[in-house]
């Protein structure tokens, strides 16, 4: 609910550092739809594998972390039918490689050969849609080229993998009717995760499921449609960019934070303003963290509890948590559906602490990026209820507030706040005047998929009288509402942005990168011989959003190394047994837990944990399990994206000294 005026507040002051978890996951996905197909970063391409007959899913283990549109559903809908097949790509057998049909244990961080394999067979073997290819597409050429002189022998080696699973595997995605592919952070968080966003794409264009359901799909949000603002700029320390990523606005990588606090150039980051995120545990490379936070000039942490941010922050301002206020999620909703879900507050929120809006509405008059709205917006809002109302009101409000403002950049602050105040009140709480405006555009760029799901709005020329009927829906279904759908049979078409609407199989970049991977064999470091996967998610862990550990169930231990039995009995481990575990930057002890399940020189850490919270008889802060990015390396991390690879963290593991 907070981030309209969040970013308003942002854009008041001219700074452009936003940092947001999806700069750490899944900007390489704009990045490259931008490179390949020039679509809008107001959608992602996503595998719409729910419907594919032929499905293959990397680096994701739905079965623990939910991900997807109703997962269990999906899963279970592939091991009843026959007909379709689910290839899940990951070298733990998870609990949702065990319900796939087939399982691809590979190597871990070959995802990039193991796709370029694919893309190189169906190629060589002419499995592609020539049809497609020649009339859709430019670049061909190039790209096969490239793959022509890679051996998919070699490939599958690399992942260990028989050559003739690479060629069924290529041969059936290509022969079956729908096929889809979607990766999550085993990919996205791994070596080259741009390249593999992009061959993921190559292959879907090549064998024409690129923009189609049941391939894969441009999902958006419930969001007014606009261009980029501000223009996306690269970061002076690292030179990445930020990238927009389902919203209009660029967001830069975590992973680049502390360098551009530490760095000692004049325009350095200075001060921080954390809402809804705990840096000091989810951030990479603790330690650096640490040294950002204490060279800030100022830190300012909006939360709703004491959490590893709260305690080296400069300021903790109290919110209440989100069942004690109104709430909004813009998630994703299952294609082709836009909707939204606006929640009241179900329990009463305690004396004092405010809704981000309120605190950044009041930061924003302190600091004098906006003043009191002018007197007549106040009357004119109380009349926004009726159509005209809402014409003249927005009439009144842009120009008095870019009169005020004085420029561009502080006119958003000024509206927005202006909005807040003046709209606010007329609502059942001031901070619905965002999700008002957004029901406001929606209803004015987004015509035709509004429409699609209201029919009887098609007609309405005043299109304000659509955006408050759109918010009053909202209103109306706290469970949620579908507002607005997009049209599946032009998926593809309406979200090719290139002037000659065709896809670029080779962008220059990739084919660059994909030479760069070639050379880069993963190869064993005799001192930290395992590959640590910094961040699994188990059914006792949810980011780091439960603090209480009481919400585990079960006696424990619940943050555990997860270890092969064989690597575990070659290093005199069982079940139980503190074991240090080694990175270059930082070391860790925790209880280990050898599995079957786990590849050889393989290991894995929950994410979530190294939480600090009172013990219920001494009341002194106790910690729960170990932070695993006291072993991350933010400078280990994609070039294009500064997305980190916590899938691929060098360790060492030895048994501890036992207490
Ligand atoms: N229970 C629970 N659910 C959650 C969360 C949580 O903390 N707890 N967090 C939420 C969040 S923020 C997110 S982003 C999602 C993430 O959701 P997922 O991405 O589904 O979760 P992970 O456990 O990280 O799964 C990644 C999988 O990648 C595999 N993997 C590791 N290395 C490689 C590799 O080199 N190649 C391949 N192919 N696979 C590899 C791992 O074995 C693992 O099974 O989960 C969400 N759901
Ligand atoms: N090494 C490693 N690092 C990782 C990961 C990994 O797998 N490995 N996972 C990464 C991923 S995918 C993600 S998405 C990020 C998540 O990283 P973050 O988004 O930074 O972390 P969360 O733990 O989800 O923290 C959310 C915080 O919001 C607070 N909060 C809850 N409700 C409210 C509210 O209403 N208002 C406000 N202002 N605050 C509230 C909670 O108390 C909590 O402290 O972590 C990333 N970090
Ligand atoms: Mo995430």
């Amino acid at each position: 609910m907070g981030s309209l005026y969040a970013l308003s507040l942002l854009a008041g002051t001219g700074t452009r550092w936003w940092f947001n978890a999806l700069a750490q996951e899944k900007t390489q996905r704009a990045l490259v739809d931008g490179w390949m197909m020039g679509s809008s970063s107001d959608v992602m391409l996503v595998g719409h594998i729910e419907e594919s007959d032929y499905a293959l899913l990397l680096g994701s283990n739905p079965s623990m972390s939910q991900r997807g549109v109703a997962p269990n559903l999906m899963l279970r809908a592939f091991q009843k039918s026959e007909e379709r097949t689910l290839v899940v790509v990951d070298p733990r057998r998870t609990e949702t490689a065990r319900r796939a049909d087939r399982h691809l244990a590979v190597k871990v961080g070959t995802d990039a050969y193991l796709l370029l394999g694919i893309a190189a067979i169906i190629v060589a073997e002419r499995l592609y849609d020539e049809s497609f290819v020649s009339n859709h597409t430019r670049g061909f050429e190039a790209i096969s080229a490239r793959l022509r002189d890679i051996v998919p022998e070699e490939m599958a080696a690399r992942c260990g993998i028989e050559a003739e699973t690479l060629r069924e595997v290529a041969r059936d995605f290509s022969a079956a009717e729908r096929a889809g592919i979607e990766m999550d952070l085993g990919l996205e968080q791994s070596r080259f995760n741009t390249l593999t966003a992009y061959l993921s794409r190559l292959i879907m264009a090549l064998t024409d499921n690129l923009g189609r359901e049941g391939g894969s799909v441009f999902v958006g949000l419930f969001l007014p449609r606009m261009p980029i603002w501000p223009p996306p700029q690269p970061a002076p320390v690292s030179g990445i960019r930020g990238i927009a990523l389902m919203a209009p606005v660029p967001m830069y990588s975590p992973n680049l934070f502390a360098e551009e606090v530490l760095s000692d150039n004049p325009g350095r980051i200075r001060a921080v303003i954390v809402e809804g995120s705990n840096p000091m545990l989810q951030y990479a490379e603790t330690a650096r963290t640490r040294a950002a936070f204490e060279a800030l000039e100022l830190s300012v942490v909006i939360e709703p509890t004491a959490t590893e941010t709260t305690w080296v922050a400069d300021y903790v301002l109290p919110t209440p948590v989100g069942y004690e206020k109104w709430e909004h999620s813009n998630f994703p909703k299952p294609y082709p559906l836009l909707g939204l879900q606006l929640r009241p507050p179900v329990v009463a929120a305690p004396e004092g602490p405010l809704p981000e809006p309120e605190i950044y509405h009041r930061i924003a008059l302190a600091m004098g990026l906006v003043t009191p709205a002018p007197k007549p917006l106040h009357r004119l809002a109380g009349r926004a209820k009726r159509p005209l109302g809402v014409l003249l009101y927005l009439a009144a409000l842009l120009p008095l507030a870019l009169l005020k403002a004085r420029s561009f950049q502080r006119l958003a602050a000024m509206a927005i706040f202006w909005l807040y105040e003046t709209l606010g009140p007329t609502l059942r709480a001031p901070q619905l005047a965002a999700v008002w405006l957004m029901c406001q555009g929606v209803a004015w760029t987004r015509r035709a998929d509004v429409a699609r799901a209201l029919p009887e709005t098609g007609r309405k020329w005043n299109r304000a009288a659509v955006g408050n009927q759109l918010f009053e829906a909202a209103m109306a279904h706290p469970e949620g509402v579908v507002l607005a759908r997009v049209d599946p049979e032009r998926c593809l078409e309406e979200n090719l942005g290139h002037r000659d609407g065709k896809i670029r199989l080779a962008p220059a970049q990739m084919l660059t990168e994909i030479g760069r991977a070639l050379a880069d064999e993963v190869t064993a470091d005799p001192e930290f011989p395992f590959i640590l996967n910094g961040g699994m998610r188990t059914h006792s862990t949810a980011n780091a959003i439960f603090r209480d550990p009481k919400w585990r169930k079960g006696s424990g231990p619940h943050c555990v190394l997860r270890l092969n039995t064989e690597d575990a009995a070659l290093l005199g481990i069982t079940k139980g047994d503190l074991v240090r575990v080694r990175s270059r930057v930082g070391v860790v002890e925790l209880p280990a837990r050898p599995e079957v399940h786990v590849q050889r020189g393989h290991i894995h850490i929950p994410n979530g944990f190294g939480t600090r919270y009172p013990d219920p008889e001494s009341g002194e802060l106790k910690t729960a399990g170990v932070c695993i990015n006291e072993l991350t390396d933010a400078q280990d991390r994609d070039p294009f994206t500064g997305c980190p690879h916590h899938k691929f963290v060098r360790c060492s593991v030895e048994r501890a000294a036992q207490s």
